[in-house]
């Protein structure tokens, strides 16, 4: 029988946060084989309601329900200005950018020429043979965890760490209309075929334990910047269920999208992954950025 370990975590809170019903989510659980009292007391945990609530009632469901809607609802999210410029052509430091689409509901930008072809493939070349299988953060510990649905592997380059990290971070700061002091260093990921990073937020979600250990220093994450550098022949397109949109990988382009506004407030519609790749490999280059200093 299953256990609700790091990756059914990491599923029930990204499920609460997408507004699934507790039923469908409950026979979600006891489908992939969980016994039902099993799913039933995960997904009271993630909704944060007490079973004793449920149980103890004549009509169970309801009761827990209620107590749902007990909970103050959650505000809509707010969408304030971006601060990445407008207009089609964006000068980002060195190098001027193309912008290819933009999207309002989430806050979201496809970019051509982040990176140069060459920049691409010397940030490949660099990389190749440092990588390291990729971790993603346990909601409940803060830890990072080796788990199934990021099968990827990945190297982190400081900020600044030689003249050509700094270029590239100064580029991409300017690009963001954030400060560079702001920024995590530069991740490098790479996928093999049949390679995929399921559905996720890149924001901490604020309800669990794990979140503080990392926005204890900088904050929480406001962007992504998402650099592909190669481009992959087929599937791997960085996905976003929530609103039906996809973007293909196309070397030295990047998506861009934002999820935390002036009030604090984190945007649901952002949930994203990387979808399967079908054919040949993947390679792309990840920015985060603060609310504050970062590192
Ligand atoms: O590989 C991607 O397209 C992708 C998708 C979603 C990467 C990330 N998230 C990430 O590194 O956070
Ligand atoms: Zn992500």
């Amino acid at each position: 029988m299953p256990v609700v370990d790091a990756e059914w975590e990491e599923w029930l809170s990204s499920n609460v946060a997408r507004g699934c019903s507790m039923d469908s989510m409950t026979d979600a659980m006891v489908q992939a084989g969980f016994a039902t009292e099993a799913a039933r007391a995960a997904v009271h945990k993630a909704f944060g309601v007490p079973l004793s609530i449920a149980a103890t009632a004549a009509t169970g469901a309801t009761a827990a329900t209620e107590a749902v809607l007990a909970k103050p609802a959650p505000q809509t999210y707010q969408y304030d200005e971006s601060p990445v410029a407008s207009g089609n052509v964006i000068r980002a430091h060195d190098r001027d950018v193309r912008v290819l689409m933009r999207s309002e509901r989430p806050q979201l930008i496809v970019f051509a020429d982040v990176l140069s072809a060459d920049e691409c493939s010397e940030m490949i070349e660099r990389s190749r043979h440092r990588l390291k299988r990729s971790t993603t953060v346990n909601p409940a510990t803060g830890k990072e965890d080796v788990i199934r649905n990021r099968t990827s592997e990945g190297i982190w380059y400081q900020r600044g760490e030689d003249s050509f990290i700094e270029l590239l971070d100064r580029r991409i700061s300017s690009l963001m209309n954030w400060p560079v002091e702001n920024g995590e260093g530069l991740q490098i990921l790479h996928y093999g075929t049949t390679g995929e990073y399921r559905p996720h937020f890149d924001y901490f979600p604020p309800d669990q334990p794990g979140s503080a250990v990392h926005t204890a220093q900088g904050g929480q994450r406001v962007a992504t910047l998402v650099i592909y550098l190669n481009d992959v022949p087929g599937g791997g397109e960085t996905i976003f269920p929530e609103a039906g949109l996809s973007v293909a990988a196309q070397k030295g382009g990047a998506v861009y999208f934002r999820y935390m506004n002036g009030q604090r407030q984190l945007d649901p519609l952002t949930l994203h992954g990387g979808a399967p790749v079908l054919q040949g490999d993947k390679w792309i280059m990840t920015k985060w950025m603060r609310e504050r200093a970062y590192g």
